[in-house]
């Protein structure tokens, strides 16, 4: 049977970005397929007001061309979402990986043919492509989730989410705005949208924790020295379990002395960022020590907000870091504002939305616009969206009906020569995206060649190695506080979804280990056959 491609690439984010040029270096024929009119995924489709990525922008970079690293020049400390798209769009051109991408295009259908050994994949276009592997590279956070909340449809003005906001951007200077949520992307769009609103409701159902930027232009000298020594600091992150280059202090929050405790944390606090996170080692290990931190934030919440009972509003109760900890300018003083309005609706859920606006409490809350800072279908949305079908058709919806399973977040029982870029079961979330897809791309295309150079055609991960993965992934979440509370992490914002936590929180450097191990020992706990 003939092949149309070597691989179909799912996805023209960072990483089927990067997997489409790796995969033309080593000689192999991709078709990239994209649902959206340009490259970039995560930052094509979130261009709310204020959304940045909250790694520094010199590390939230490929690392793979360093012809590309000393030509690129970013101009904050934290790069905002029209800043990364350029950059995108620059890689897009710079390695000419348009013609080989099909836009506006989504893949419905991948299907495995055991008598050819090779996968069908279908469009939403009417394509039908033949190809040897499949590559998904659709992204942990793409499934843009808009709650099941009653009469959202008869809403008279517009609603937007914030994971698929109009290219044209909004302008909400004289408007009345409602907030629904209080995640990452509400908390970097929440001050912007008050700075130009008549007035802004803000609809929370959980407090959360939020660590100040302190955004800044970046120096010229800091970046002569960064793209000095680009490749050291890139190897001091690879060593870092976030794969971030942070400071990590040893020591455990609660063994360490109060004032000394207090001093770390305000040095954390004044640098800014997720480097908080790593103040102490066991602030995720131990309730004491986590609380330590947790009472540290709540504390600025109290210096910052000036009405006593917004403070109590505003102030988290669940364990620091637990869900994703964010990153803002100016949120809690937001708050401050005359024209902002916070309702909680923790203990009693939204009622309905109504032509004017919604109701909750009780309460009928007047707006022009509509705005659901919802968040997404994390980890396994995307993928579940397609039909995925393996060995004897089975479905990868009805193998993931109780979770993920998966070898590696990478691959799949039953599901022969299918790769998934950052899939649950890898470290993915819980670290800096780029050197996490950058290592998987490297991964399979390595594999890919591997496979050439052997004459091998099928490569499946064995049940065996991936129950053990699968149990692994759970062994180590259950030491960490993160796996305890309702977060996206664990699916808790989907109704319905199975609870397990799906990223792999065991640490990159330990996640590489493994991952070349396995290719050291022979592509252990995989079948190769011809
Ligand atoms: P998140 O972090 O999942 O936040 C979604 C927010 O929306 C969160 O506050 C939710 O409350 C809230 N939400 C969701 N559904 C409802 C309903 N039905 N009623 C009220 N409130 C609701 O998504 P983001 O887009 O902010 O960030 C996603 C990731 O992108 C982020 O972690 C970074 O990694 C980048 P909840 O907390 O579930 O009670």
């Amino acid at each position: 049977m003939s092949l149309d491609v070597d691989a179909v690439i799912v996805g023209a984010g960072f990483a089927g970005m990067y997997m489409l040029h790796r995969l033309r270096q080593k000689g192999f024929k991709a078709r990239v397929f994209e649902s959206g009119t340009g490259v970039g995924g995560t930052w094509y489709w979130n261009r709310y007001p204020g959304a940045r990525c909250d790694v520094e922008s010199v590390q939230y970079s490929y690392q793979f061309s360093p012809e590309l690293e000393q030509e690129w020049e970013w101009t904050e400390r934290y790069a905002t979402q029209a800043e990364i798209l350029r950059y995108a769009n620059h890689v897009a051109d710079r390695f000419d990986l348009r013609r080989d991408i099909t836009f506006e295009t989504k893949v419905t259908k991948a299907a495995f043919d055991e008598a050819s050994n090779t996968w069908r994949v279908e469009t939403d276009r009417g394509d039908a492509v033949t190809a040897r592997f499949v590559i998904t590279a659709m992204g942990c956070l793409s499934s843009p989730n808009t709650p099941k909340i009653a009469g959202l449809e008869d809403f008279a003005g517009p609603t937007y989410h914030t994971g698929n906001w109009p290219h044209e951007g909004v302008d909400f200077s004289g408007r009345t705005v409602g907030v629904i949520g209080t995640g990452s992307s509400a908390i970097q769009s929440i001050p912007i949208i008050a700075s130009q609103a008549r007035h802004l409701t803000v609809f929370q159902r959980t407090a959360n924790y939020t660590i100040p930027a302190h955004n800044r232009p970046l120096d010229p000298d800091h970046v002569r020295q960064v793209k000095a020594n680009y490749a050291e600091l890139r190897r001091r992150a690879r060593s870092k379990p976030a794969g971030i280059d942070f400071t990590i202090n040893q020591a455990s929050a609660i063994e360490t002395p109060e004032e000394e405790r207090r001093r770390i944390y305000e040095e954390r606090w004044s640098y800014g960022g997720l480097g908080f996170m790593a103040a102490f080692s066991d602030l995720q290990l131990n309730d004491d020590s986590n609380r330590t931190a947790a009472d540290f934030v709540r504390a600025k919440i109290r210096e910052v907000v000036k009405d006593p009972e917004l403070v109590d509003k505003l102030t988290p109760r669940n364990s620091f870091g637990c869900k994703r900890l964010c990153v803002d300018t100016g949120y809690w003083e937001t708050f401050n504002r005359p024209n902002v309005t916070l309702v909680d609706v923790s203990d009693e859920p939204i009622e309905r939305v109504t032509s004017t606006g919604l109701r909750a409490r009780g309460e009928d809350y007047v707006f022009d616009c509509l705005v659901l800072a919802t968040g997404f279908d994390a980890m396994t949305g995307a993928l579940l969206k397609v039909d995925i079908r393996g060995r004897d058709g089975q479905s990868l919806r009805d193998k993931w009906q109780e979770g993920p399973k998966s070898y590696l977040g990478l691959t799949m029982a039953g599901f022969p020569n299918l790769f998934t870029i950052t899939g649950p079961g890898s470290p993915s979330v819980l670290t800096n995206m780029l050197p996490s897809l950058e290592q998987h791309v490297e991964w399979i295309a390595d594999c890919l060649e591997h496979m050439r150079d052997r004459g091998a055609t099928v490569i499946e991960a064995d049940g065996n190695a991936e129950e053990a993965w699968v149990a692994h992934v759970r062994d180590v979440a259950g030491y960490s506080l993160r796996s305890a509370c309702s977060s996206w992490y664990v699916g808790a914002n989907i109704p319905g979804k199975p609870r397990v936590f799906m990223p792999y929180i065991g640490g990159f450097p330990a996640y590489i280990e493994r991952c070349d191990a396995i290719v050291r020992n022979g592509y252990e706990g995989f079948a190769l056959s011809s």
